[in-house]
């Protein structure tokens, strides 16, 4: 049963994982070993030391093709000498329960059968079978993450040399005879080769580690559960037909006592509903309908007769680890959501006062992020870290206390992206539950009197910024663009820093703003020193504003062009203008700068967050 069969391949072209794995059509992954190439490629690459006899977790966020797959990479993994393979019920598990489960989960010491399975150990990685907030279905996306045994997205390291395996590739190894696995119900399945190796597949519930550890380790749920026992206090969490369904549930449901009502879109379907599941201001429809904000932000008129929006809203992507958060009628930019979960984190959340902790002991964004938790840092007077675009980049830093790295301590450590992502060192993945639970425990803090009013979303906000000053953000995405115009753009937007900084360039006043410093973001890991370059390009202005240039590394058809946009007004200024009024003249320059119309022929983006 567990012989393996050699399948002869050939390498397959353009399978180089982006920022976060590699993601294509669902059609392509569906083709011809195409799915196989790629997860052969990434267990070769990986050091025999570790597959031999070890723990894998195998499982994805419910999207088509997803139940598939994992049964394909159960069978490629026995074969590479994985002994115990770890599923989700269903085979669903989010990116940040993945994370948890290789951290935290322990082997079953017993099979369902009865047989000793003793002596397995904890796990050293995991396969997520996701294309994260890309859409998915037979006409959508799908996609492979590898998580490394820290629990987090592999490093640059690894992931070049997979593509590095994908380009030489001859042969697949598969223990063809083992059957498929029943993923329905949990159950500890032994398989013997009748020679002494035994292959134990667990089949186990997909929520029990997570929420676990964020009651025990991470939040304080008595203080969640009065909350949301208020009676003038009411939520919505939007699952997007995605795999944080259960988790909702499990959480908001079960442990808290929250009404039914409280998580929408909560049954993960293969086509999420039919909806993106990519939780903005353009997708998540349903939700902000629900909460009366509009696409731009701003707040919606409330319908005559229709009940009011509930006080705190939040979405999820297809593999749960981004997070929106919106108020009544109120959105939270993402840049300014990781500020204001710092500036509480330990007044709100025991997590961060374990071990004697005072909050975090630092914080990182990502570049594009804004400056908002530069600020809040600042004022605790901590280390804010700013890395690229790729939630991998903070796993070093988290890390970098074990004796592998032997530096700082950093945690507890909280860190955060534009791009809807917010987490903590309580695992290494962007946790869109966390973000969740982090809003809600600031709220409690905000209202455990249940006898006065209660303190709304957008009241918090407006202290905040009224305390730090406001960074008004936004970005414009140019989505499936034709690839050689994106990068003939950029080539040109690199030239042009080229020539600011040889001085060759008059100094440019675009739109009433000087235009003081120009660069291509390179980084070097201040734990282990590795260098990422080409990063984004920032242009910088005399009053502090940022326009950012990046190609994504996350889209699929052609190109997709990202462009950020920040603006500072410190807490005496104007703090209550429309964010499209604010950046109305940071926009033009933009588009003047980048002569985006020419090279794409867009005239409007996409998606604007
Ligand atoms: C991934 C990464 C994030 C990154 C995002 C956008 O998120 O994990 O760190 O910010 O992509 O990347 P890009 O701008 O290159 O498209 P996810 O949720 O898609 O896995």
């Amino acid at each position: 049963m567990l012989a393996v069969t050699e399948i002869p391949t050939s390498p397959i072209e353009g399978q180089k994982p982006g920022t976060s794995g590699l993601r294509k059509s669902t059609a392509t992954f569906m083709g011809p070993n195409y799915l196989q190439n790629f997860v052969q490629s990434t267990l070769n690459a990986l050091p025999a030391a570790q597959l031999s006899g070890g723990t894998l977790v195998v499982s994805g966020d419910g999207r088509y093709f997803m139940p598939e797959a994992v049964q394909v990479v159960i069978k490629m993994a026995a074969a590479a000498g994985v002994d115990r393979i770890w599923v989700g019920q269903h085979g669903l598990l989010s990116t940040p329960a993945v994370s948890a489960v290789i951290r935290n989960r322990k082997p079953a010491e017993v099979a369902t059968d009865g047989t000793a399975v003793a002596g397995g150990k904890a796990a050293f990685g995991g396969f997520i079978l996701t294309a994260s907030h890309n859409p998915g279905g037979p006409d959508g996306d799908f996609g492979v993450k590898y998580n490394c045994e820290n629990g987090g997205p592999a490093p640059e390291k690894i992931t070049d040399a997979i593509f590095a395996q994908t380009q030489a590739l001859t042969t697949l190894r598969v223990c063809a005879a083992l059957p498929d696995i029943d993923l329905g119900t949990p159950a500890v399945h032994a398989f013997s080769d009748g020679g002494g190796r035994t292959v134990v597949v667990e089949v186990f519930d997909a929520a029990e580690d997570h929420v676990a550890l964020l009651r025990d380790g991470v939040f304080d749920f008595g203080a969640l559960k009065a909350l949301l026992a208020r009676p003038d206090f009411s939520m919505a969490y939007d699952c997007m037909h995605g795999v944080q369904g259960p988790y909702a549930v499990a959480v908001l449901q079960a442990e808290l006592g929250a009404p039914a009502s409280a998580c929408l879109n909560a049954v993960p379907s293969p086509t999420f509903g039919g909806v993106h599941a990519d939780p903005n201001l353009t997708y998540a429809e349903e939700l902000i309908e629900v909460m009366h904000v509009t696409r731009l932000g701003t707040r919606a008129p409330h319908p005559a007769g229709a009940p009011p929006p509930p006080d705190f809203g939040a979405a999820a992507d297809g593999d749960a680890d981004r997070n929106m958060i919106l108020g009544a009628g109120f959105f939270v930019t993402p840049s300014d959501s990781v500020a204001i979960i710092t500036a509480y984190a330990e007044r709100a959340i025991p997590f961060f006062r374990q071990g004697g902790a005072a909050g975090p002991r630092a914080v990182a964004r990502s570049m594009p992020t804004s400056g908002a938790l530069d600020r809040v840092a600042a004022k605790l007077g901590i280390t804010c870290f700013e890395v690229p675009t790729g939630w991998k980049f903070f796993g070093n830093l988290m890390d970098s206390a074990t004796p592998a790295f032997g530096g700082a301590d950093y945690t507890p450590f909280v860190c955060g992206e534009e791009s809807f992502g917010t987490g903590a060192n309580h695992v290494r993945e962007k946790d869109g539950l966390w973000a969740v639970l982090a809003w809600l425990s600031i709220l409690a803090f905000r209202n455990a009197d249940a006898s006065v009013p209660l303190v709304s979303v957008e009241q918090i906000v407006r202290e905040h910024w009224a305390e730090y000053g406001r960074n008004y953000y936004c970005r414009y995405d140019y989505e499936g663009v034709d690839k050689a115009g994106a990068t003939a753009m950029m080539a040109r937007l690199v030239g042009m820093v080229d020539m600011f900084n040889l001085g060759g360039a008059a100094p440019l006043a675009l739109h009433g703003n000087t235009l003081v410093k120009a660069d291509e973001f390179c980084y070097t890991d201040p734990v282990d020193g590795s260098v990422s370059a080409h990063q984004g390009i920032r242009f910088i202005f005399g009053d502090g504003s940022r326009i950012v240039f990046r190609l994504s590394g996350t889209g699929v058809a052609g190109a997709t062009v990202r462009m950020y946009l920040e603006r500072y007004v410190d807490g005496a200024g104007d703090l209550g203008m429309p964010t499209a009024d604010a950046l109305a003249t940071l926009v033009a320059a933009a588009l003047e700068l980048s002569q985006i119309e020419q090279f794409t022929g867009r005239t409007e983006p996409s998606v604007i967050t």
